[in-house]
C-alpha cells in the first residue's frame, strides 16, 4: 500500500516530538516541512530527512502532492493554515487548542466537513499509557458504572521556559492544559450537561489564569471535579503527570504519583505500574507525553487506513473545546453554564 504523504507545518518546540514519532511510523513519508523561519525548516528537513523545506505553507501545498498536513504552529495560525489545507483537499492533523475562539474552531471543522476531508485534533493526553490503562479498566467493567471522578494536575514546573508565549495569553491554563484534562474527563465519564468553575491568577508574571477548579454534572448523572494549577509549590513536583480517581458502583480506581494504578473491584484490591515507555528519543519527565504523541499519530494512521474518523475528530474536539468555553463563562459570570453544541454547517 502506498505511504501517506505528509507535510508538517511549524517546526518549533513541540513539533520535534511529532517529527520523531512520524519517523517511527513506516506508513508515513515526510515529503516536506515548513516554517516561516527558513532556518528552522531547513534544520528539520536535515534532521528528519524530509524531501524539501518551505517557508510558505501555501507554496508547499501548491507544489507537493500531499495526503495530509500536520499543523504544529501555535493556535493563532491554525485557522488560516487549516482552511488552506481544506481548500487544497488535503486531510489534516491540527495541534490543540484548535483555535483561539469558538468561531475559529467551528470554521475549521466546517471547512473539513464541506471539503469531505478528515480532521484530527492532536489531543494526545487521552492516548497516554496510564490513561489508556484507566480507560481499559473502566471499559472492562472493573469498577462498574462510574458516578464520580476527580482529575488533577498541579505543578510549579516552569512551562514558560520552553513555551514563553503561554505567559502572555489572557486565557492560559484552561485553554492550554485544562483542555487536555477536560478531554480525559469526557472519555472517562461521558458528556457534560453543566459546568461551574472558578479561576485564579496566582503568579503575578502571568497575564491569564494559572489555577482553575471546576465541577461538572454529566449526562449519566455522574458528578466530577477537575483541578489544574501551574502555581503549586509542591514536592515532589509530578509534572506532567495527571492524577485521577474514579468511583463506580462496583469499585474505584486511582492513578497515583509515579504511574501507580490502584483498583478496587468488588472488594479485591490490586495495584500495578502503568509507567509510559521510554522511547529512543524521549526523556523524563516528558516521556509520557512524548509516547502519547506517537500513540495519537499511530491512531490517526490507523483511522486513515480504515477510512474512518479519528477519536479526536473536529466534531469530537469541539465538545471538549465547548467545556473550556463553559469554564471561562462560568468563572466570569459566577454561574452554572451549559456547554455549547456544534452542528456542522
Ligand atoms: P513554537 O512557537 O515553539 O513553534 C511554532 C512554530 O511555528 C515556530 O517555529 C514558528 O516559526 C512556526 N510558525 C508560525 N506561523 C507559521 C506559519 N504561518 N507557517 C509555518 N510556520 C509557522 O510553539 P510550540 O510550543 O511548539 O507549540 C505549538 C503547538 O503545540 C501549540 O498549539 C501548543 O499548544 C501545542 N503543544 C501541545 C502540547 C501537547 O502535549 N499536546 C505540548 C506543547 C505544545
Ligand atoms: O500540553 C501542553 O499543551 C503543554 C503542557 C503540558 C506543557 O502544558 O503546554
Amino acid at each position: 500500500m502506498a505511504k501517506l504523504r505528509l507535510g508538517l507545518i511549524g517546526c518549533g518546540f513541540f513539533a520535534r516530538n511529532h517529527l520523531h514519532a512520524w519517523r517511527m511510523i513506516p506508513e508515513v513519508e515526510l515529503v516536506a516541512v515548513c516554517d516561516i523561519d527558513p532556518d528552522k525548516a531547513e534544520a528539520a528537513r536535515i534532521e528528519f530527512g524530509a524531501g524539501k523545506a518551505y517557508s510558505d505553507a501555501a507554496a508547499m501545498l501548491r507544489d507537493e502532492r500531499l495526503d495530509f498536513v500536520d499543523i504544529a504552529t501555535t493556535m493563532g495560525t491554525h485557522r488560516m493554515l487549516a482552511e488552506l489545507a481544506a481548500r487544497r483537499g488535503v486531510h489534516a492533523v491540527v495541534q490543540k487548542p484548535l483555535a483561539p475562539s469558538w468561531e475559529d474552531c467551528t470554521a475549521i471543522a466546517d471547512a473539513f466537513h464541506r471539503a469531505g476531508r478528515r480532521l484530527m485534533v492532536h489531543e494526545n493526553f487521552r492516548f497516554q499509557t496510564p490513561i489508556l490503562a484507566v480507560r481499559a479498566a473502566i471499559a472492562e467493567g472493573r469498577i462498574g458504572k462510574p458516578h464520580f471522578a476527580q482529575i488533577s494536575f498541579r505543578s510549579g514546573f516552569d512551562v514558560y521556559a520552553a513555551q514563553p508565549y503561554l505567559a502572555k495569553e489572557d486565557r492560559f491554563i484552561l485553554l492550554d492544559l485544562g483542555i487536555h484534562l477536560l478531554d480525559i474527563l469526557r472519555v472517562l465519564m461521558g458528556e457534560v450537561v453543566s459546568v461551574q468553575c472558578q479561576t485564579q491568577r496566582v503568579n503575578p508574571r502571568m497575564v491569564g489564569e494559572d489555577v482553575a477548579t471546576a465541577l461538572f454534572r454529566h449526562e449519566s448523572g455522574a458528578v466530577s471535579v477537575v483541578d489544574c494549577s501551574y502555581a503549586s509549590k509542591v514536592e515532589p513536583d509530578l509534572f506532567p503527570q495527571t492524577l485521577l480517581k474514579v468511583e463506580g458502583e462496583k469499585g474505584s480506581l486511582e492513578l497515583h504519583a509515579d504511574y501507580r494504578l490502584r483498583i478496587v473491584s468488588e472488594g479485591k484490591v490490586s495495584e500495578c505500574s502503568v509507567e509510559p515507555n521510554l522511547l529512543p528519543w524521549s526523556a523524563k519527565p516528558w516521556h509520557g507525553l512524548q509516547e502519547s504523541v506517537l500513540n495519537a499519530q499511530l491512531h490517526w494512521v490507523e483511522a486513515m487506513r480504515a477510512g474512518r474518523d479519528a477519536e479526536t475528530s473536529g466534531a469530537d474536539n469541539l465538545k471538549t473545546y465547548a467545556l473550556v468555553m463553559a469554564c471561562y463563562d462560568s468563572a466570569r459570570s459566577n454561574a452554572m453554564v451549559k456547554p455549547k453544541v456544534w452542528l456542522p454547517g
